[in-house]
């Protein structure tokens, strides 16, 4: 197992470029990807936050933090998207209206297109009635969203509304998640599903 660490702290300080390389690394060592996520890179993440609330990182930080993230999830999203097999269906996902926090998404939509299913990213900031267009031209059976503020949650409800309001929200399963997102409030809000990680999204839109 090569120390990972190096990879952890690229992350930490925003350094892209080692981000990279030593996700490279990891992989021609045999790391699998998803240990990767979840075991370095995700606390890395946790500590970006943790350090953001103290005031010890502000804005310029989070973002460096992101950016390093992303350039190793680029590496990591085709080998989670290569372990697909058949089609499973058609999902919509998207984070929702007032949120620009995509990178949870954007594993999420990574592990439903390994699990086998076309997924179409509405990417993020999306309004209700985006949501609701895409459900209707792309014939989808589940609308996935993700929120990670507690400020943008309740737009979760409003895109169900919207979905009722459409007459559509008994074609559509709703799977909801992120951060602040528990089942408890996926329950309160009206969605079919949650899941609190990109790996178990998959299970949650199987069973739904
Ligand atoms: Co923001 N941010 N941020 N931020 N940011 C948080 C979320 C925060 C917790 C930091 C903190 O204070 N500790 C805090 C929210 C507090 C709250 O709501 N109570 C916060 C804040 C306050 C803000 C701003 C308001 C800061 C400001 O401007 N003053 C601002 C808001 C902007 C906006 O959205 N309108 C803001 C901005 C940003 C950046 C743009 C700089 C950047 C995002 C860049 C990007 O995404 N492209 C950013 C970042 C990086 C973070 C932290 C540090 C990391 C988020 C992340 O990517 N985590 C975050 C603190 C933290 O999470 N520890 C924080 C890694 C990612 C893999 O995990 O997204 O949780 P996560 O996804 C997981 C699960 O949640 C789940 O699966 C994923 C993988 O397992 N999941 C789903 C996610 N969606 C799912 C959907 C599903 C199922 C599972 O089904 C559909």
């Amino acid at each position: 197992m090569p120390d990972l660490k190096p990879l952890h702290d690229a992350i930490l300080t925003g350094d892209a470029k080692t981000a990279k390389a030593t996700t490279e690394a990891a992989f021609a060592a045999g790391v699998e990807p998803m240990k990767l996520v979840q075991e370095t890179m995700m606390p890395a993440m946790d500590e970006v936050g943790r350090r953001f609330e103290c005031n010890e990182y502000f804005v310029p930080e989070l973002l460096l933090a992101a950016r390093a993230m992303k350039a190793a999830l680029e590496l990591i999203r085709p080998l989670l998207i290569a372990g697909g097999v058949e089609p499973a269906g058609r999902i919509v996902i998207g984070t929702v209206k007032g949120d620009l926090h995509d990178i949870g998404k954007n594993l999420v939509a990574a592990m439903l297109e390994g699990g086998g299913y076309e997924v179409i990213d509405l990417g993020v900031n999306v309004e209700p009635e985006k949501f609701v267009t895409a459900v209707k031209e792309k014939n989808a059976r589940i609308v996935a969203m993700s929120a990670l503020l507690t400020t943008t949650m309740p737009a979760m409800k409003t895109t169900i509304e919207a979905l009722k309001q459409a007459g559509i929200r008994d074609q559509v399963k709703v799977m909801v998640g992120g951060a602040p997102i528990s089942e408890k409030y996926a329950e309160e809000i009206g969605a079919d599903g949650y899941s609190k990680s990109a790996a178990g999204a998959v299970a949650a839109a199987r069973e739904l």
